[in-house]
């Protein structure tokens, strides 16, 4: 008889002592609350401890708010100590994709993921990848229901943040089976709790970066380029280019924000079978990481020095290859906004 996903999940699960949760860097609602239902299933079902982990720093504040309004406890990645007979469970991410720190770990004993992006997965016991499926918790909510587990208000204001910011966004990358784990969840979860993590409040420095990415966006035909030369936290760039993606006159929009040495990319398609994370994965090629789903793509670039030669250069590469891959024809961006038009609107 074909056991259930979720009953193939325990079984891998069941001799070890220990199940520790990674996910990808800056983890986002949709990793952490998988990595939130998982455990509650694992405790549940098979009585053992569990860890979730955290790769980097959360700082958009509607993450933060929700790591601290739902108490979700975060061990540090570098700070964990690592035991032999634990099993190690990779969510919303996939092994050699993105950064991952983990040196030292146990080899990893499962993957659930969404992502287009194809990993390395082989000698992994269990995997299920869903490119089809919008959000990880949305497979998280299946396994609980093939489980016959209830997550409680806790637990469901999670899954359902993780899957909203993952789904109700634009583009929008939904499945019928993430508007049924929608619908399951939609009761169970703590509205005045998800009310105020999605009005988080927001720190001044963001302001001034969302000023910033107006003032140095730039169009190339269908394609607007957002350059922010200090990103003050990695997620605003997803952020930026979520708005920007709305611009009624392109199909394509990117945010590259130089933060911590690096230059952070946030790709958006507002055309079907864009296939945006391959397209970036290409662009990118061996100049850093890049990948993710069909409309919706991330990545990074180490740049070798913070100077401003050294960012400009790395921008012309990226611009130049990205309007390759977009077959648009090289040309001098038009921004978006213009100084001019500002300071008129000042004095009307
Ligand atoms: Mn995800």
């Amino acid at each position: 008889m074909a056991a259930r996903r979720s009953d193939r999940f325990l079984a891998t699960l069941k001799n070890c002592a220990r199940v520790t949760f990674v996910t990808h860097v800056h983890p986002d609602p949709d990793s952490l609350a998988s990595m939130m239902g998982l455990a509650y299933l694992i405790e549940e079902k098979l009585g053992l401890p569990t860890r979730l982990t955290r790769d980097g720093p959360i700082s958009r504040a509607e993450n933060r708010a929700m790591v601290e309004l739902l108490d979700i406890e975060l061990e540090p990645i570098e700070d964990v100590v690592w035991a032999e007979d634990e099993a190690v469970v990779m969510v919303d991410s996939q092994p050699n994709t993105g950064r991952h720190n983990l040196a030292g770990a146990p080899p990893i004993s499962a993957v659930i993921d969404h992502h287009d992006t194809p990993g390395d997965l082989a000698g992994i016991g269990f995997i299920d990848v869903r490119e089809t499926l919008g959000a990880t918790c949305s497979v998280v909510v299946t396994y609980l229901r093939e489980q016959g587990l209830i997550p409680s208000s806790r637990l469901a204001t999670g899954l359902m943040y993780g899957i909203e910011t993952e789904l109700c966004g634009y583009p929008r990358e939904a499945g019928p089976a993430d508007e049924a784990a929608l619908i399951h969840i939609y009761p169970l979860a703590d509205r005045d709790l998800l009310a105020r993590i999605r009005n988080a409040r927001l720190p001044q420095s963001y302001f001034g970066g969302l000023l910033q990415a107006l003032q140095n966006a730039f169009i190339y035909d269908r394609l607007i380029i957002s350059w922010v030369d200090h990103l003050p936290q990695p997620e605003m760039a997803a952020e930026v280019v979520d708005n920007l993606i709305r611009f009624e006159e392109v199909d394509w929009a990117l945010c590259a924000g130089v933060h911590g040495g690096s230059l952070i990319l946030s790709l958006r398609a507002a055309v079907e079978n864009a296939q945006a994370g391959e397209l970036l994965h290409k662009v990118v090629g061996r100049l850093g990481r890049a990948g993710g789903h069909d409309r919706r793509a991330g990545g990074t670039i180490p740049l070798p020095s913070e100077a401003s030669s050294a960012i400009e250069n790395m921008q012309a590469e990226l611009r130049r290859r990205l309007l390759k891959a977009l077959h648009i024809d090289e040309c001098r961006g038009q921004r978006l906004v213009k100084k001019r038009e500002i300071l008129e609107n000042l004095h009307t």
